[in-house]
């Protein structure tokens, strides 16, 4: 499968943007992440592993250790003025693990009616579960509603929509996709933040001419007058040709990031789609160096006042990156319907 990323993608100078060097706490990864614009302030949510080394994975490779390195996640926070230069603050922001839950990773933002929600995974003795906190400070989080087993990669939309909070996300579906990685994106409502329902299938995998595995909400949408803008990640998977490829013994999976605009008034309608990848794996932060090569894993999207719009990715499974396009180009490519 041939992918590449689109032409009006421009990747930042800076990239990576977010790396552990930054981390005041122990840390070995920063990647996924949330990002909003509050109180003037650009705030990134970032999942944060912790608790081996680089060299750690390197005597793994070597054969030096026979034993996977026991990685946790925890949320980190930091804060800039401009979107491209951070501050991690002195401490993760959000840490979730008792009995049943081992950790909250992969944090989305979005504001609602002037509060932040963070949409979370949670990895549990019983299963994958996707969680929604509200905060007002970041320092204390309230968590409203964890999803039944198996559900993943949350987002909120910005406002709500017939009254209701909506959210896309991504359930995990097995008897009835054939035992194995066929998973698509959902869309709930609620009128609480709390109790969800009225589910109902946004698009396939089968949908996606750049995915033969599964696909997921990546970033937030942001409201276009065309339409819902947002990325979604998509997953290709090559078992006879990949191999090893980064700190892993095997990884024959490769994520890109793609683009689709939903209708305003009812999101669970798909309108435009890019048939092409978004942002494939090309440059050295996102095919080498890192836990998993070939990852784009999109958490956050940001539309300034003048158009560009900001993506903020995880690379590799090891740094955060950013890139920018026109938002005008990212409706090209989904090919929306005049309006
Ligand atoms: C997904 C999640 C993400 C990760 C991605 C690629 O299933 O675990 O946190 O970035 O896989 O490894």
């Amino acid at each position: 499968m041939n992918v590449s990323t689109a032409k009006c993608i421009v990747r930042h100078p800076s990239n990576p943007i977010l790396t552990n060097a930054m981390v005041p706490y122990e840390s070995v990864l920063t990647y996924n992440v949330g990002v909003i614009k509050f109180q003037g302030k650009y705030v990134m949510t970032f999942r944060n592993d912790y608790g081996a080394t680089e060299k750690d994975f390197d005597d793994l490779n070597a054969g030096r250790r026979k034993d996977w390195p026991s990685l946790r996640s925890n949320i980190g926070l930091a804060f800039s003025d401009d979107g491209i230069r951070w501050k991690v603050q002195p401490k993760p922001c959000f840490d979730l693990h008792d009995d049943e839950i081992f950790k909250a990773y992969d944090p989305r933002l979005t504001v609602i009616d002037g509060r932040v929600y963070m949409c979370f995974a949670t990895d549990t003795r019983h299963g994958l579960r996707a969680g929604i906190a509200v905060t007002d400070d970041f320092t204390k989080f309230e968590v409203l509603h964890l999803t039944v087993p198996d559900n993943r990669n949350m987002v909120m939309f910005p406002e709500r929509i017939g009254g209701k909070y909506v959210r896309l996300e991504r359930p995990f579906p097995v008897y009835s996709r054939g035992g194995k990685d066929r998973f698509d994106i959902w869309l709930s409502d609620s009128p609480d933040c709390r109790y969800w329902g009225n589910s109902s299938l946004v698009l396939g995998v089968e949908d996606v001419p750049y995915s033969n595995d599964k696909i997921g909400p990546a970033a937030p949408p942001v409201k276009t007058k065309k339409g819902w803008l947002t990325a979604i990640h998509a997953v290709d998977r090559d078992d006879a040709t990949r191999g090893k490829n980064g700190w892993e013994a095997k990884w024959t999976k490769r994520y890109t990031a793609g683009i689709m605009l939903l209708d305003l008034d009812d999101p669970s309608k798909v309108i435009g789609m890019s048939k092409e990848t978004l942002i494939a794996p090309e440059v050295s932060y996102e095919i080498s160096g890192g836990l998993r090569n070939n990852v784009i894993f999109p958490g956050g999207m940001i539309l300034e006042p003048d158009g560009m719009v900001k993506l903020y990715y995880g690379a590799s499974d090891t740094v955060t990156c950013l890139a920018t396009a026109h938002v005008d180009e990212l409706l090209a490519l989904c090919n929306a319907p005049r309006k």
